[in-house]
């Protein structure tokens, strides 16, 4: 694959409490590392994101009596799932991931941090409106075409790529950079959703 100055790599979420031993740990998420530290060289532009919620927040279940992580409810933006209680601001469990190490990355986009409502995407907040800044920011540094790893490939890195597609952009979702949480068929709707938004699915030997 050939990268060029308009290219830009945003590694998703890559975050403790998204590994092995954290509060929402993805199956094998730190698996992800050692890939993205293979690829990350081949990117001239690479921006990060972290999963950033105050205590309290609406995807969490502690935050409605008698719920518990996996059901949903009806929130002001749409249907939230709920989650144990994680990425919580200032907590260790929010850092990144500590081998993660790209001193080279440019900027560091966090979502998720509004009480009453959550971000997926790293564009768009859940209710597909409320802006991050991230297309304006991706605009004015004349990004074109966005490559995504990350965690967790059916949510926070499948709705991003989507997002970017939304916002004009190229995406491509580098398939073993990611990791899923596969939950009731997210995976298999990620993917649905991928194919019919033009969303491009390769994997790291495209890089090397
Ligand atoms: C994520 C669930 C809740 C993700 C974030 O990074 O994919 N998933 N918050
Ligand atoms: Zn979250």
């Amino acid at each position: 694959m050939n990268l060029a100055r308009h290219d830009a790599l945003i590694v998703v979420d890559v975050q403790n409490d998204f590994c092995p031993g954290g509060a929402l740990p993805v199956p094998d998420g730190d698996a992800v590392i050692d890939v993205i530290q293979r690829i990350a060289s081949r990117f001239e532009h690479i921006l990060l994101t972290q999963d950033w919620h105050p205590p309290g927040h609406c995807s969490f279940a502690s935050s409605y009596p008698g719920r518990k992580p996996g059901d949903a409810v009806k929130l002001a933006c749409g249907e939230q799932r709920l989650w144990p209680d994680h990425c919580v601001q200032g907590t260790c469990g929010a850092e990144l991931h500590p081998h993660l190490k790209l001193p080279q990355a440019e900027l560091i986009l966090r979502k998720g941090f509004r009480k009453e409502i959550d971000s997926y995407s790293a564009f768009f907040e859940n209710d597909h409106t409320t802006p991050t800044g991230l297309v304006s920011y991706c605009r004015e540094r004349n990004f074109q075409r966005m490559f995504f790893a990350g965690l967790a490939y059916d949510f926070c890195v499948g709705f991003s790529a989507l997002d970017a597609r939304t916002a004009g952009f190229e995406a491509v979702v580098i398939g073993d950079a990611c990791r899923a949480i596969d939950v009731e068929g997210s995976v298999a709707a990620i993917e649905s959703d991928f194919a019919r938004h033009q969303v491009v699915l390769t994997d790291s030997s495209q890089f090397v």
